[in-house]
């Protein structure tokens, strides 16, 4: 049912493997469930079981139909929507947020003093400048692609908008385990990113760009 593609060069530090299951839910709708596995390239060259395997939390996956048929929404979803993603203990909550391309994320301020927020390198860029305690700023999420977003202020605070062209997506926890949703029967293929390895290389760009800027 599913061509699985995985793009080459994806993983900078660790290499992913993935199982798939499918599971038969209402009418032609299915579950589909994932288990993914991020190895270190040290363990992955030995081959080492998959004991091995350390957080694989903040993986995306998304799947892209294949077939008109199946390019229609789940029942009950409407896209692109608005989701928040709030300042709070200048940290953003949550820290991986993945919505459909064209969505409106807002950003309420929820700590009691100034945060910032700006997008400078791939996905969506943009700079919402200082604002209150409070205060909530919006941005459109236009363009598919990682956002990686950070506060000028708070050298700490960072989060990651993936923008994505299909409502069949999920985010995997600590054990790398993630589930899709009412997905009607068809063809797909299945894209990924891990998000973690590409946030530390943005961060890591970051820094040079305020070191240049001094
Ligand atoms: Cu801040």
């Amino acid at each position: 049912m599913f061509d699985t593609v995985r793009k080459p060069g994806l993983v900078i530090a660790a290499c992913i493997v993935c199982s798939c299951t499918v599971i038969p839910a209402r009418g032609q709708d299915v579950a589909v469930t994932m288990r993914m596995a991020v190895r270190s390239p040290a363990a992955a060259k030995q081959e080492k079981s998959p004991r091995a395997a350390v957080d694989a939390s903040d993986i995306v996956v998304w799947l892209k139909p294949l077939d008109p048929a199946s390019r229609s929404e789940p029942e009950g979803t409407t896209s692109p929507k608005t989701f928040r993603l709030v300042q709070h203990n200048k940290s953003f909550q949550p820290h991986v947020l993945v919505v459909p391309v064209g969505s409106v994320v807002d950003f309420p301020n929820h700590d009691p003093f100034f945060h910032n927020v700006f997008s400078l390198f791939d996905g969506k860029r943009f700079d919402l400048g200082l604002y209150e305690a409070g205060a909530t700023n919006s941005v459109r999420f236009d363009r598919l692609g990682v956002s990686f977003l950070f506060c000028n202020i708070h050298p700490e605070m960072s989060a990651v908008v993936v923008a994505v062209d299909t409502p069949y997506y999920g985010l995997s926890d600590r054990k790398g385990s993630l589930a899709i949703q009412n997905v009607p029967d068809g063809r797909y293929e299945l894209a990924q990113e891990q998000v973690r390895a590409r946030l530390h290389t943005a961060f890591r760009s970051k820094l040079l760009a305020s070191l240049i800027a001094c």
